[in-house]
């Protein structure tokens, strides 16, 4: 691999299993940084990012909207994947070429032949939001992976097993990073640390992180 180039720091692409089944890929979308982020801006204009509610009536620090044919939502009925924004009514607005090129690039990368996400959850954290641990158990094949993009703000990911109290293995996830996950790892514990406060050069004082689903 190549070395990528984001900001002024040399970053070095490499590819790493952090357990069966699952990889983070540094760097990997950094080439299509202004895609996504311009897919973000146009998808937000027509769905705007919201704190949902959980099951359990707290409102969520992380606020969120997607693309694709299906997305994901949250409130007092439960969790489930809708095809239509429940603020609008309307379908989500479609997932961009760019956003399935990439996932599907990564997929490949990562050993799982032909992913064909319907579903893009967008994550936007501002300094203090959190995404306590949990596991994606809300699609309906789990023979499907997850493809997970960071942009903006490092992050601290937490990553742990398939019961919620082995433990926890930590990474930073930077701007352009990917983690692929599916197989024996794709119902393992995970969640992100308290967001710190910093200003990126891309983002200014924001995580953004994409979720490619096969959700239906
Ligand atoms: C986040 N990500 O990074 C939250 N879930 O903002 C997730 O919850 C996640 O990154 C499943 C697979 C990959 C992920
Ligand atoms: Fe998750």
């Amino acid at each position: 691999m190549t070395d990528l180039f984001g900001g002024n720091e040399p970053r070095q692409s490499a590819h790493q299993t952090i357990a069966p089944g699952a990889m983070l890929l540094r760097g990997f979308a950094l080439d299509d940084q202004r895609a996504l982020l311009d897919g973000i801006d146009r998808i937000a204009t027509a769905a705007p990012f919201r704190r949902m509610q959980t099951p359990g009536g707290h409102v969520m620090s992380v606020a969120m909207t997607n693309c694709g044919g299906a997305g994901w939502v949250t409130d007092r009925r439960g969790y489930r994947y809708s095809p239509t924004d429940p603020e609008t009514g309307r379908p989500w607005p479609a997932m961009p070429d760019a956003f399935l090129t990439l996932a599907r690039a990564a997929t490949a990368l990562a050993g799982y032949a032909d992913f064909r996400p319907d579903a893009c959850l967008i994550n936007r954290y501002a300094p203090g939001a959190r995404m306590s641990l949990h596991q994606d158990r809300d699609e309906r094949d789990m023979t499907r992976p997850i493809v997970s993009v960071s942009l903006g703000l490092p992050a601290t990911f937490q990553f742990g097993g398939l019961k919620r109290g082995d433990p926890v293995a930590k990474y930073a996830l930077l701007h352009g990073d990917c983690v692929v996950w599916g197989g024996p790892s794709r119902l393992c514990w995970h969640g992100v640390l308290t967001l710190k406060d910093g200003d990126h050069p891309a983002t200014g004082r924001l995580r953004l992180n994409l979720t490619f689903r096969g959700a239906m």
